[in-house]
């Protein structure tokens, strides 16, 4: 039977991006009525350091996010990774599966790494090997995600495989990922060759979920494009970046494909489509923001979701552990 997991990190604000990428495609899984779980990663999150109070302030706020965009508790699986220890657990299990040659192939640790090998954290290196076991500690089937962690789900199914081969057995899934929808990399406003990200330093290359519609407005008349208009076909989007992201956004969030957003705007000028997008953004994000505002007032009550969330989640997560121990060789 199929079963989903996801995770975001509470590392800053959620942006556009993950919306559009991620947590959509989690309320559309849920109301498909797949078993989902759905997790704030916090242990992924301190790869990279972060002031505690933010870190807690953050985790709230990103369960607040996926309750207003839709997601119901009572329906999916909502907790902090950090309440599960299974993960973890498990994580060092596939540190020992996992060949520093794959991980040294990941793109994400490249990018994040940069020229500074040498001073990244061990946690931000061996980051795949944590999330392979957030998903196989489920024996989760689909994974909803967006483009740029396409590789470490696959990853996550080389662990798996040569785990099920080196101990002779058919234990863990081969996990698909799932990547669909009209903005499945929704790139930076400011350059339409880096990603939209909670941690890029310059706030107007993303949209906030909590900006209000009059810094929604800005940031989108703002945003870098080319002096062309707006083409008829998708056709006409190659090689136009910035222009294809625009388009790729509007037709996310309007649920249509580039090629009908276009047989509608086609022609236009990006003065006259911006407007058009501004006014879409706050129409759908609005009410989330205010959602989410209205949760926040009660963080006791987004505490004890979590905690619920998190009870549910060891009773599917510890007895895959365990047989994951006896497998390997551990005394119970
Ligand atoms: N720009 C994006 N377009 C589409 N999907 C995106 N996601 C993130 N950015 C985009 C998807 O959101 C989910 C959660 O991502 P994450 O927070 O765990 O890590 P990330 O991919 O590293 O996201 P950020 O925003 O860039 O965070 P930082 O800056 O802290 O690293 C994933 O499914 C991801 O694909």
């Amino acid at each position: 039977t199929p079963r989903v997991f996801s995770g975001i990190q509470p590392s800053g604000g959620l942006t556009l991006g993950n919306y559009l990428g991620a947590i959509k495609r989690f309320v559309e899984m849920q109301e498909n009525g797949v078993e989902s779980i759905y997790c704030m990663v916090d242990l992924h999150a301190i790869t990279t350091w972060q002031d505690p109070t933010k870190l807690r302030h953050a985790t709230r706020e990103l369960c607040a996010g996926y309750i207003a965009a839709g997601l119901d508790p009572e329906k999916s699986i909502l907790f902090n990774q950090s309440q599960v220890s299974a993960h973890a657990e498990l994580g060092w299990v596939f540190n020992c599966v996992a060949r520093m040659g794959w991980l040294n192939r990941m793109t994400q640790f490249k990018d994040k790494a940069g020229k500074n090998r040498e001073k990244v954290s061990v946690g931000l290196f061996s980051y795949p090997t944590l999330m392979a076991a957030d998903i196989l500690v489920y024996h989760a089937t689909h994974v909803p995600v967006g483009e740029d962690q396409k590789q470490h789900v696959e990853l996550t199914r080389d662990i798996a495989a040569k785990f099920n081969h080196d101990y002779g057995v058919d234990f863990f899934p081969i996990t698909e990922p799932v990547i669909e929808g009209a903005a499945t990399r929704v790139m930076s406003l400011r350059d339409g060759s880096k990603k939209m990200s909670k941690s890029d330093p310059s706030d107007m290359s993303r949209i906030n979920m909590t900006d209000d519609a009059d810094t929604i407005a800005k940031k989108i008349r703002k945003a870098k494009t080319d002096p062309d208009g707006l083409p008829s076909e998708a056709e006409g989007l190659d090689g136009r970046p910035e222009a294809k992201n625009l388009v790729s956004i509007y037709a996310a969030l309007s649920e249509q494909s580039v090629d009908q957003v276009l047989s509608e705007v086609g022609g236009k000028q990006f003065s006259e489509f911006k407007p058009m997008l501004s006014e879409l953004a706050v129409e759908k994000l609005a009410p989330i923001s205010a959602e989410m505002e209205r949760l926040m007032q009660a963080p006791d009550e987004i505490d004890a979701i979590l905690r619920k969330g998190a009870d549910k989640a060891r009773v599917i997560a510890d007895p895959i552990l365990q047989k994951t121990l006896e497998i390997v060789g551990m005394v119970r």
